[in-house]
């Protein structure tokens, strides 16, 4: 059958001497960052919609009847510079509102996984918190689990199977009905589906729920958990937690670890990977500005990182969006753009064959 969406001409190292980003313009790049074969880690589906999905759930439910569009956008979305994490999570915890049937969530997983698509993601690791979407309307979490994956496994018959996607669940703290141990349990009934396990929300020291990961890693289940994003913690131990007690593979954000080099040579010596979501950073005010952002450091010291765009309803950014900013703030350059896809694809938590034909093939 023929697809009704453009095949995307991905690049391959031998394509890169031939293009000098610094003679095209802004379009041009992103047709570029478009066709970089891209594995995503760190996504979290259930803030992934864009504007005009948000704005036909807010007009479908009645939310508002007072905001015009751009109202709406503004006290509902975080597209502007905030405080803080905990500013975020509160704002996160408004969306929530359009979590109200399974339909619309099932639309939600549909489209998320189509813009990847058109994005140039080829590995698309999403991730969602089970409770956190129950929270708002009372939704059962087995029917939330099921319109997600019927609305990805829709998507991905659309296209093809020309993007491979896996889901991670999430255990997480700052709402009502967040329960970790809860989440870890729906986690380990629905193994067949998830491919690894999160926290996310506030960022706590875990140590007092080092069973409960435990039980997750005994099922078999990999983590990558938020640690180290939140500037405002005054010290380091919720990295040293997930590292040494936690055991993960992956850090979603770490970007901590660039204060300390005792952390740079444990992520090494470890063979970690950093989930880094530079355009969250810098929104959330965890960076000091994007010029500056740990990303460029710890690249040269030689840890593994890898770009994501985090929650691209709440910033309306997508995934392109990040690579441009590190181009044009921290000078990265298409043969490290390679690089990092290519440690994120090692890195990922979907099927060894996946990964192996996807290397084969890109990298
Ligand atoms: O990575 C960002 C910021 N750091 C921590 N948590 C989250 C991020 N995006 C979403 N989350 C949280 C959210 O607050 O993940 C959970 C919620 O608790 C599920 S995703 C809506
Ligand atoms: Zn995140």
């Amino acid at each position: 059958s023929t697809s009704t969406y453009e095949e995307i001409n991905f690049l391959k190292n031998s394509d890169l001497k031939s293009i000098n980003l610094a003679e095209l313009s802004k379009e041009e790049r992103y047709s570029i960052w478009k066709r970089i074969p891209k594995c995503e880690l760190h996504c979290h589906l259930d803030l992934c919609f864009t504007s005009d999905f948000f704005l036909k759930c807010v007009k479908k439910f009645n939310l508002e009847k007072d905001l015009s569009d751009e109202e709406i956008l503004d006290s509902y979305l975080f597209t502007k510079k905030g405080k803080s994490l905990s500013e975020f999570v509160e704002k996160a915890l408004r969306v929530s509102s359009i979590y109200k049937d399974y339909e619309t969530l099932e639309e939600l997983a549909y489209s998320a996984t189509i813009e990847k698509y058109k994005e140039g993601v080829i590995i698309m690791e999403f991730r969602y918190s089970p409770t956190f979407v129950s929270s708002k309307h009372n939704l059962d979490v087995e029917l939330i689990h099921k319109a997600f994956v019927k609305g990805i496994n829709k998507a991905v018959e659309k296209v093809n199977n020309k993007i491979h996607v896996g889901l991670i669940c999430i255990g997480d703290t700052g709402h009502p009905l967040a329960d970790i141990k809860k989440s870890a349990e729906f986690c380990v009934k629905y193994k067949k589906d998830f491919i690894g396990f999160d926290h996310g929300g506030y960022e706590v020291n875990l140590e007092k729920y080092k069973d409960i990961f435990n039980y997750l890693t005994e099922n078999g289940i990999p983590l990558s958990i938020h640690a180290g994003e939140d500037i405002t913690l005054p010290n380091l131990d919720t990295l040293y937690t997930v590292i040494n007690i936690l055991k993960v593979k992956r850090i979603g954000h770490g970007i901590r670890v660039s204060e300390s080099k005792e952390l740079i040579n444990l992520v090494k010596e470890k063979d970690l990977i950093l989930e880094i979501n530079p355009i969250s950073n810098d929104l959330l005010s965890n960076v000091k500005s994007m010029n500056t952002h740990p990303i460029r450091y710890l690249y040269d010291e030689g840890v593994k990182v890898s770009i994501n765009s985090d929650d691209p309803g709440m910033f309306l950014a997508e995934i392109t969006d990040n690579y441009e900013e590190l181009y044009k703030h921290l000078n990265f350059t298409l043969e490290e753009f390679m690089q990092m896809n290519k440690w994120a694809v090692e890195k990922s938590f979907v099927d060894e064959k996946i990964k192996s034909d996807v290397l084969k093939k890109y990298f």
